[in-house]
């Protein structure tokens, strides 16, 4: 008898194991990382940064590519707390529509790090930190920039990020609220170009074409790529883009360099897409249960045709 209860102990015990380890059966942690979608240079940065530094850290990451759609990163969100993963890495494109999801992972014990971008909720228990930059100092260091560069005149078209986005919301706040100190320096033209270079140059076109279109004497662009665009159709607009029409823009992507060592973009704010280090790092904090800051700041660098020749061969992205 008494072999037969040491048996059952036995089963019971490797069973209550087996149910406490990670979804994959053994101690390997299991991430689920939901990305908006592949829609710039800067995103595919990000993705590698967070793919590699999960191989580098031996953690089995479960990749979903939404698209450019929510409804597929909240279904992504689904899959990976049935699947019950250790924890989530989101990349939010927009930042409503989350509650429901978050409570979920919430309930199942699921840590959430979000990255890149916010969301908006009432209860920020539901995620443990924000990894991004500050966008409303990038918009406002890009307007501090152009200010210099033209003395405090300017007629600027404005190319937004995708509508919705914390990027393109606080990029846009802190751009208006710099130019705001100078009266020479007016928006004259703002539409979204979506953060893609195709959509860029679209908009850019439509804006030369358009009425007043040949009183734009500067571009702002939330990211590189749609300023990328902009050039192309400033060029074909038969204009010199960075002497005719001065264009700052953000993300300091290796496109963004080789147009200013062309002398064709003027500047770019660095948004750092490399998160995955301090991703991982917050999930593994939050899997110890360590207290962590409920926003972790990237920081930004200014850089401009002046020394992007010296520095574009040591640029990681
Ligand atoms: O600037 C852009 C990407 O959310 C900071 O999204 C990110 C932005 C970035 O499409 O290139």
């Amino acid at each position: 008898m008494t072999r037969l209860l040491t048996l059952a102990c036995a089963v019971f015990t490797m069973t209550l194991v087996g149910c406490s380890e990670s979804g994959s059966g053994d101690d390997t942690l299991t991430v689920g990382f939901s990305q908006v979608g592949a829609e710039s240079g800067w995103r595919t940065a990000e993705t590698e940064s967070i793919r590699s530094e999960a191989e580098a850290r031996g953690i089995e990451l479960k990749f979903s590519d939404a698209q450019d759609k929510q409804e597929n990163q909240i279904k992504a969100l689904n899959t990976f707390i049935a699947q019950g993963v250790d924890a989530i890495i989101l990349a939010p494109k927009v930042e409503t529509g989350w509650e429901p999801v978050l409570k979920k992972a919430k309930k199942r014990g699921i840590p959430v790090i979000l990255v890149d971008r916010g969301v908006e909720v009432e209860d920020e228990s539901l995620y443990v930190t924000l990894i991004a930059s500050d966008f409303i100092h990038e918009g406002e260091q890009a307007a501090k920039w152009l200010a210099e560069k033209t003395g405090g005149k300017a007629n600027i078209a404005e190319l937004q990020g995708t509508p919705a986005a914390s990027a393109a919301i606080e990029r846009k706040q802190g751009f208006e609220q710099e130019i705001a100190k100078h009266p020479g320096m007016k928006i004259i033209k703002s539409q979204t170009g979506d953060f893609t270079r195709s959509k860029g140059k679209e908009v850019m076109e439509a804006m030369l074409k358009g009425e007043g279109g040949d009183e734009i004497n500067a571009v702002y662009a939330h990211n590189d790529d749609m300023a990328l665009g902009a050039i192309q159709a400033i060029e074909e607009a038969g204009k010199k883009p960075g002497e005719d029409i001065i264009i700052v823009s953000i993300d300091g992507v290796r496109g963004a360099f080789e147009a200013m060592v062309a002398g064709k973009l003027n500047c770019t704010i660095e948004c750092n897409p490399l998160l995955g280090p301090m991703a991982f790092d917050a999930v593994e904090k939050a899997l110890a249960g360590e207290e962590q800051p409920k926003r972790i700041v990237v920081e930004t660098t200014i850089y401009d045709q002046s020394i992007a020749a010296d520095v574009i061969d040591s640029r990681k992205y």
